[in-house]
């Protein structure tokens, strides 16, 4: 299988993030990348540098609001103080309800709220470099398959698929997988599917396609009630205007069964099926690996096998964005096993 890479990534390296109150070191890692680089390298497969330009899909995704901060804000973290290229900013204060949203401070920290859902996204000095590169990542592999491959995988970091419209959240900055729909779409693909088997509801991903038409999104994932992201992801959620009807989310509760995972496979994949899609992007998660340190399902490497397996029965020219999975060390097992199995499927 064709794999593009992200020559920037690792210059998006923070150092830490707040996990129940404490300062730890960041789960999502350069190592991730790299152990999955090496992992289908040593396997053989051909690995590209992005030969695209996502320009032209990320206006169409993102907002220039959004793009404008995310591009500046390093310098104008910098700007405050210069001590603090060592510091790494957080917001501390959100628009939520009664608070306006629609005017832009001029204080960074307020602006840094507006744009994001959570404290869990650390900016560091390359972090646009790198999320900006994984746009043009994105959209090599699209055009890949548009040429007539019948896959691609993007190594990429860091990951997308809780970006929203205009907020970066979830260890996310701009939505690759948004970017490859968009950009299949920009081809010749008039219904492209995006399925989500990260462990974490893609939330970003279903709000930018909720109210389109020619963008299917489907998810399955840990049950919000109790399981970031919280606050989307829920069953009920099924598309509004010309969306309504092209959003399915599949939540199971934390500690869900193998058997239990595959039936919401089986349910997801027929629906695409149904609804005509003629390219797929899957957000591609490990997080539900049994090792997994922040999640609670339980696939094992052979699940994995089995899950690429299902994918190539779509039969649709398809492209795999790599989003969450903290096992570093299997990581890069874990994902060669889903493109063998995909790849077994003649
Ligand atoms: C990103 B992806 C640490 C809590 C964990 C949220 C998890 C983000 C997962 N403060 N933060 O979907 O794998
Ligand atoms: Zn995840």
């Amino acid at each position: 299988m064709i794999a593009y890479w992200n020559p920037l990534h690792a210059g998006h390296a923070p150092a830490h993030e707040i996990f129940r109150g404490d300062k730890v070191a960041c789960f999502e890692t350069p190592a991730r990348a790299d152990f999955v680089l090496s992992a289908l390298q040593g396997a053989g497969h051909e690995l590209r540098e992005p030969d695209q330009d996502g320009a032209s899909a990320l206006a169409q995704i993102h907002g220039d609001r959004y793009l404008d901060f995310l591009r500046t804000a390093w310098s104008q973290w910098l700007s405050l103080d210069p001590q603090n290229e060592q510091r790494q900013p957080f917001p501390s204060v959100w628009p939520v309800r009664s608070l306006r949203s629609d005017i832009e401070p001029v204080n960074f920290v307020a602006r840094l709220g507006l744009y994001s859902m959570d404290n869990g996204s650390p900016l560091a000095h390359g972090t646009w470099a790198a999320a900006r590169e994984g746009v043009d990542v994105a959209a090599s592999a699209a055009h890949a398959v548009a040429q007539g491959a019948r896959a691609a995988f993007c190594v990429s970091r860091p990951p997308g698929h809780h970006a929203g419209r205009d907020f970066m959240g979830g260890y996310c900055f701009l939505n690759n997988a948004a970017i490859a729909a968009q950009t299949l779409r920009n081809l010749e693909f008039e219904r492209v599917a995006v399925l989500d088997v990260d462990y974490h509801h893609g939330n970003g991903t279903q709000s930018i396609f909720y109210e389109r038409s020619d963008v299917f999104f489907a998810s399955i994932h840990g049950d919000p009630l109790t399981e970031y992201p919280f606050y989307l992801g829920y069953a009920d959620e099924t598309g509004e205007g010309e969306g309504a009807g092209c959003n399915l989310n599949l939540p199971l509760p934390a500690g869900s069964s193998v058997a239990a995972w595959f039936e919401a496979l089986e349910i997801a994949c027929k629906r695409l099926g149904k609804w005509g899609a003629t390219a797929l992007v899957v957000s591609l998660g490990l997080d539900t690996f049994e090792g997994d340190p922040i999640s609670h399902f339980a696939l094992t490497a052979g699940d994995f096998v089995r899950l690429g397996e299902r994918l190539a029965r779509l039969g649709l020219p398809t492209v795999f964005v790599l989003e969450g999975g903290y096992a570093a060390a299997e990581l890069g097992h874990n994902a060669l096993c889903v493109v063998n199995g995909f790849e077994a499927v003649a």
